[in-house]
């Protein structure tokens, strides 16, 4: 199936260095050496649990594929997260944690955003989604707090980045309310296979950038500016970038390139690494 698209584009080195071509082919190309910029997956938080598969060795292998293919060294993080262990990072995926983050963890987080202006992608699901049964899922992780019980004191993402993950559980198919910005360019169509939407806690930061119908107020992606450099973005369901090629009963779908998602993807990782 990862190779039902195996033609060869004509790429030249030249053109990955400048970073402005990304494209899902699958010519080899010392890519690490291309750009230089490293990606990491966590796999740290039960990102595998119940009918989760969110490793770039599964169901978002074709996603590190292609990330690969545009010139970025792509690596997975199965330890705790440590400022040491991120000062070699430019961008962090977090694909829908299912157990929480100690305090010290979200700290080097935290000041790997805020501080060092790097790139971090909240990729939250829909309420009442914990898959390991320890009460947490990932809207409540990101939040901070569990379902029905906000707490301004141990908020996490919308304290820093501008936004909270509503407790809420979205379908839609596609969802194509696109608005203009760099990672939705060329992108008209992204699916919510039961997902959550966010609300905007400082629009001076966060931006929505698409938006389920009916609701043109709580976005379901959304794209974040610090004014220290650092960028965050946030789509509110893990399933649009799953390739089916999972352990587990999510194989049996294949988001990837269906719609936009593929090119929403490769945009945002761009657009966090400050490539686009
Ligand atoms: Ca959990
Ligand atoms: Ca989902």
């Amino acid at each position: 199936m990862k190779f039902a698209r195996s033609f060869v584009f004509s790429l030249t080195l030249s053109t990955l260095v400048a970073g402005t071509f990304a494209f899902d082919g699958v010519k080899a190309v010392n890519t690490a050496q291309a750009v230089g910029k490293t990606i990491l997956f966590d796999n740290s938080k039960c990102n595998t649990c119940g009918n989760a598969d969110w490793v770039i060795n599964g169901a978002y292998s074709d996603w590190a594929r292609d990330l690969r293919n545009a010139g970025y060294n792509v690596i997975e993080n199965k330890s705790t997260i440590t400022s040491t262990l991120l000062s070699s990072v430019d961008v962090l995926v977090l694909p829908e944690p299912n157990t929480n983050f100690s305090s010290t963890e979200k700290s080097a987080i935290n000041d790997f955003v805020i501080n060092k202006g790097k790139g971090l992608y909240v990729i939250a699901d829909h309420a009442n989604s914990d898959r390991n049964s320890d009460g947490w899922d990932s809207v409540e992780i990101f939040n901070g707090y569990t379902l029905g019980n906000y707490s301004s004191t141990s908020e996490w993402v919308g304290k820093y980045f501008g936004f909270r993950v509503n407790e809420n559980d979205k379908f839609q198919d596609p969802v194509t309310d696109i608005r203009s910005h760099a990672i939705t360019s060329g992108v008209t169509a992204v699916g919510v296979y039961n997902g959550a939407t966010f609300k905007i806690t400082n629009s001076t930061y966060a931006k929505g950038v698409a938006y389920v119908s009916g609701d043109t107020t709580n976005p379901y992606i959304v794209a974040s500016q610090l004014p220290s450099g650092g960028r965050v973005s946030a789509i509110g369901d893990s399933s649009p970038y799953n390739d089916g090629t999972g352990y587990t009963s999510v194989a049996s779908y294949y988001s990837y390139t269906q719609h936009s998602h593929a090119k929403l993807a490769i945009n945002t990782i761009k657009w966090l690494a400050k490539d686009l």
